[in-house]
């Protein structure tokens, strides 16, 4: 992790920016596409190893969230969670880094795509399996409730796991313990390559709540102000003892599942729909009518951007990778007695 001449690790300041200004969160929306057509390029070039999910087109929802809450809160996220990192505070040469399995990265290298995390920013590990950081999260906002602080717990998951054990049994012990806990559904319409209707009896996620007696909103996942707007109503109330919320933010990813999917089981028209909604286009237009933005303040924004990941890319490329010694450096193995 970088840190600052403060002392002040770079991520924890990243959040702060986050938290204090609209423009902040216009940049790391951009940042956010740069990082991860960047990931896609290199996947493409035979640099990543493993798997890996993108998130282009999701990039309000992870601002939007990271917006509405402090780096001492919790978060869960999943295997598409570069950008949920990188809206936390995580730096793209860290994300990078541990994409293409670098020292630099946040987990030395070892974890890659799929396991982002960082105590600093408050971004628990993560994992490849759907649905199982749902009941992580409510375990950290039990610990937040028996330590009796006012930290809050997120966690973030897709339409799809919706349909797993695990997010029902969450819901439920959230509910009768009235635990602080927000569940943010990003309803991407795909679960793989499965549309939402062919696999999930209810089109609208929220409604899930009821059967837990939970408070729900439903979101436009294109708007990261309203996404804001309704994580921080969730985030009050889970702070204030009010208990947990289900948010379903609906939103679209505008590539494929993962690797190299074109996609093929798209609805004709579906992406143009979803790309003429683009969350930051949307947002970039409502900066510039209010005037807090220049067409070439816009512009040069865009610039700087996509140089800081050229730098950062570079920097990532010519640095060492994890090494087999590595793996056993955070192992514990009890001494026989
Ligand atoms: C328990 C489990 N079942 C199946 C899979 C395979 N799988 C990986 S991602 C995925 C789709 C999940 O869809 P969704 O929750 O909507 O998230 P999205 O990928 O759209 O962000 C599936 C079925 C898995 N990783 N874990
Ligand atoms: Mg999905």
């Amino acid at each position: 992790m970088t840190e600052s001449m403060a002392g002040v690790p770079r991520s924890t300041q990243r959040r702060h920016e986050l938290n204090e200004s609209r423009v902040a969160r216009l940049e790391r929306m951009m940042e956010i596409r740069l990082v991860e057509d960047r990931i896609q390029d290199l996947f493409a070039q035979g640099l990543v190893s493993g798997t890996t999910h993108t998130s282009q087109g999701q990039e309000a929802v992870a601002v939007g969230l990271a917006a509405a809450t402090r780096a001492t809160d919790f978060v869960c996220c999943t295997y598409r969670g570069h950008g949920h990192a990188l809206a936390l505070g995580m730096t793209p040469d860290v994300v990078l880094g541990e994409v293409l399995g670098r020292q630099i990265g946040c987990m030395g290298g070892l974890g890659g795509s799929m396991h982002l995390s960082d105590p600093d920013v408050g971004l628990l590990p993560t994992f490849a399996i759907v649905g199982a950081g749902i009941p992580v999260a409510v375990g950290a906002a039990l610990q937040f409730a028996t330590r009796r602080s006012d930290g809050v717990a997120l966690s973030l998951f897709g339409d799809g796991a919706t349909n797993i054990g695990a997010f029902h049994e969450g819901l439920n012990m959230a509910a009768v313990w009235n635990l602080p806990v927000v569940f943010v559904c990003e309803n991407n319409l795909y679960g793989e390559y499965s549309p939402l209707e062919t696999t999930t009896a209810v089109s609208d996620i929220a409604t899930r709540a009821t059967s837990y007696a939970m408070a729900a909103d439903v979101v436009d996942g294109q708007d990261v102000e309203a996404v804001q707007a309704a994580v921080t109503r969730a985030v009050e109330r889970a702070r204030g003892g009010g208990g947990p919320t289900l948010v379903e933010a609906k939103t679209y990813r505008y590539v494929g599942h993962s690797r190299s999917d074109k996609a093929p089981y798209r609805k004709e028209g579906e992406l143009d729909e979803w790309l003429a909604r683009d969350p930051i286009e949307l947002f970039a237009q409502k900066l510039l009518a209010s005037g807090e933005l220049s067409a070439s303040a816009l512009d040069e924004m865009r610039r700087h951007q996509s140089h800081l990941i050229d730098e950062a890319q570079e920097q990532v490329l010519a640095s060492p990778t994890g090494t087999i010694a590595q793996m056993f450096d955070n192992v514990f193995a009890p001494t026989p007695s």
